[in-house]
């Protein structure tokens, strides 16, 4: 089973995505998602100028050995931009070993650990008021988990807190728009959210909250430990990750648990936040951290230490990414929850998939492979429309982290 051609395909329906799609010579096709948000031509390119030329005339059955090639043989080793572009060819081929096998993804894992991977959307607002109609809009549609964001009094505006309702779409012009950020109010106000939801909806909707990185460990402490009344599900991505050891210092606080992982790329990444348990879920995805291959790694260090998996799962994420995620989601036996902002009609309609929601989790669906493809057609109605993050700055001006 040779790889006869790989192509990448960029296409913007509502927003930006990259998609690779190998091709063999008995006539399969996998997809896998290489979509790297405000930074797509880089992978785009990476995999066309560097992978693809290696590509050619591979097995394509040979998915361990051609994620190792790809990781070792470069030499440069891990990144967003090279964690990706291996994300994509594993993607595409655990693809292609399902639809040879005739099996689902999830089967080629070992099966079935669940009926479902549970999910929770997004419940924004720019008031609390506000906020507390979103969350009844989320339960009303069956979901057991809820993120709660809200905007900041006294603050223009708050990156996570998105306009539209069931998704949002942070990259929001093609040089990046600046926000203010100040972390008192932050903290003066977000107990008081989390009060309300609580004493609205009871204690049992699991509830969420994403800080973005924009706290100190000893402010992120603070916070965990002023919403233990509220029993968060997971407090997320508080601080910046690349100080592992920084965690400890929150986790010395509070026992509000801990979810990070969004921007990791490797193992190497959560290795020390895995092993001394410094967290309670890791949220590396498919896409971003090397595909199934090395997410399932992820996973497994992840079991022997009590942590569970929380995978990202935003709009930039294509369907792909989803699809693959949810095989995994249902096949591991440490899974915690699987995020779900829901694509707009017109991606949806770019990638035909079988996953679907019922009764607050996702189905992966029983078709070969991973159930999702691109209609080439339709992607090539959509081009490329450059697309960036926000930056945010303190109120003295000071470029700051989120
Ligand atoms: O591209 C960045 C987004 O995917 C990210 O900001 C969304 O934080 C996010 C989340 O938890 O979904
Ligand atoms: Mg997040």
């Amino acid at each position: 089973m040779k790889i006869t051609d790989a192509r990448v395909v960029v296409t913007c329906p509502g927003r930006n995505f990259v998609t690779l799609k190998i091709t063999t010579d008995d006539g399969l096709t996998g997809v896998g998602d290489a979509t790297l948000n405000g930074r797509e031509l880089a992978v785009a390119s990476y995999l066309t100028e560097h992978v693809i030329p290696v590509l050619i005339g591979r097995d394509a059955a040979r998915i361990e050995d051609t994620w190792q090639y790809l990781y070792k043989g470069a030499y440069w080793r891990r990144g967003p931009v090279t964690m990706t572009a291996i994300a994509a060819v594993d993607t595409a081929l655990w693809d292609i070993k399902g639809k040879a096998a005739g099996l689902p993804v999830y089967q080629l894992l070992g099966g079935r650990s669940r009926d479902g991977a549970t999910v929770y959307g997004h419940a924004n607002a720019d008031t609390v008021d506000e906020v507390l109609a979103e969350v009844a809009r989320y339960t009303g549609l069956g979901y057991r988990a809820v993120r709660v964001q809200t905007g900041v009094p006294g603050l223009d505006a708050t990156y996570g807190v998105g306009k539209d309702k069931l998704f949002y779409e942070p990259a929001d012009a093609a040089l990046p728009t600046e926000t203010v950020w100040s972390t008192p109010h932050y903290l003066s106000h977000v107990p008081e959210v989390f009060r309300r939801v609580r004493e609205e909806f009871g204690p049992h909707l699991q509830l969420l909250h994403d800080v973005h990185h924009r706290l100190t460990p000893i402010e992120a402490a603070r916070l965990g430990a002023s919403l233990e009344p509220y029993a968060l599900t997971w407090l997320e991505d508080p601080v910046p990750a690349e100080l592992q050891e920084g965690f400890r210092l929150i986790r010395q606080h509070t026992t509000t648990p801990l979810a990070v992982g969004e921007v990791f790329n490797s193992i190497w990444d959560c290795k020390q936040l895995i092993q001394e348990q410094l967290i309670d879920y890791v949220r590396a995805t498919v896409v971003h951290a090397g595909g199934i291959s090395h997410l399932r790694r992820i996973f497994d260090l992840a079991a022997l230490h009590h942590v569970r998996s929380g995978s990202h799962g935003a709009t930039d994420l294509s369907p792909v990414c989803m699809a693959a995620a949810l095989h995994l989601d249902v096949s591991i036996p440490n899974f915690g929850l699987q995020e779900y902002m829901r694509h707009t009609p017109e991606t949806d309609a770019v990638f035909p998939h079988d996953y679907r929601f019922a009764d607050g989790m996702l189905h992966p669906g029983e078709r070969p492979g991973l159930g999702v493809d691109i209609d080439e057609e339709l992607a090539a109605q959509y081009p490329y429309r450059p697309a960036q993050l926000p930056v945010s700055r303190l109120q003295d001006g000071t470029v700051h982290s989120w």
